[in-house]
């Protein structure tokens, strides 16, 4: 940092030189002032980038995390999804993401099989869920149940979203996108996945799932972030004052 103790020249006298020991060049109080600006800006500069990337950086990971396990079946089973009836994780049926995906009613079993998993959610925070389905074999029609639950097994527990989708059977299997939004009303939110098809629907056609995610839509920084962005803010508002000080 430049010192203001070596600059003495009066501010009417600013061609006057004026030495400056540290560095044993001498420049004017015009030069000194320049680069003395020129120096604040630089800091200014460095803080607004350090609080837009923190921001940016950190703030956009929390966004794009997805909070499910095993969202896309890519370990290959059915590992963080808990499971009713049969329904497994297969290469062989079509998949949208990655080389599994989860294929309902394989081999013409007993239909009815079912995914969900449990999430730790914000009550009164909006989520977004995404997952492509699809219907593989003969063109029968197959239908997933897309369940939204708030309060799993407790006294509140309820439907927040309840949607039947369709799917026609083909080979390679056609998928398509589904996106619902919701927002949670308890501190745990059940995303389950069942087939709906028919006994009869099922032969020779299986609903297959794939590439799952659950994602928060406003970003919600951890305590860890806020003071990190705070405190960022606050070293951008000294400079700044500082600045004002000695303008
Ligand atoms: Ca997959
Ligand atoms: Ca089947």
């Amino acid at each position: 940092m430049w010192s203001e103790q070596f600059v003495s020249a009066p501010p009417e006298d600013r061609s006057k030189p004026t030495l400056r020991p540290k560095f044993g060049v001498l420049i004017t109080q015009k030069e000194y002032s320049m680069r003395n600006m020129k120096h604040r800006m630089t800091s200014l500069r460095t803080t607004l980038l350090a609080t837009t990337l923190c921001t940016l950086g950190l703030f956009g990971t929390a966004h794009a995390q997805n909070l499910l396990a095993n969202g896309s079946f890519e370990t290959g089973d059915l590992t963080g999804w808990g499971v009713l009836n049969p329904v497994q994780a297969r290469s062989d049926e079509g998949t949208t993401e990655g080389s599994f995906a989860a294929v309902y009613n394989f081999g013409n079993v007993f239909p009815g099989g079912y995914l969900f998993q449990d999430l730790t959610t914000i009550v009164g925070q909006d989520y977004t869920v995404s997952f492509d389905f699809g219907g593989f074999g003969v063109a029968n029609t197959l239908l997933l149940q897309f369940q939204v639950i708030t309060d799993p097994g407790g006294p509140g527990e309820d439907f927040l979203i309840l949607q039947n989708i369709s799917s026609t059977g083909s080979v390679p299997t056609t998928f398509a996108n589904s996106s619902f939004d919701f927002t949670a009303t308890s501190i745990t939110t059940r995303v389950g996945f069942g087939d709906a098809t028919g006994f009869g629907a099922s032969q020779n056609a299986d609903p297959v799932l794939d590439n799952v995610s659950v994602v928060s839509v406003v970003v919600v920084p951890e305590p860890g972030t806020f003071a990190l962005v705070l405190s960022a803010l606050g070293i951008l508002g000294a400079v700044i004052a500082r600045r004002r000080k000695t303008a």
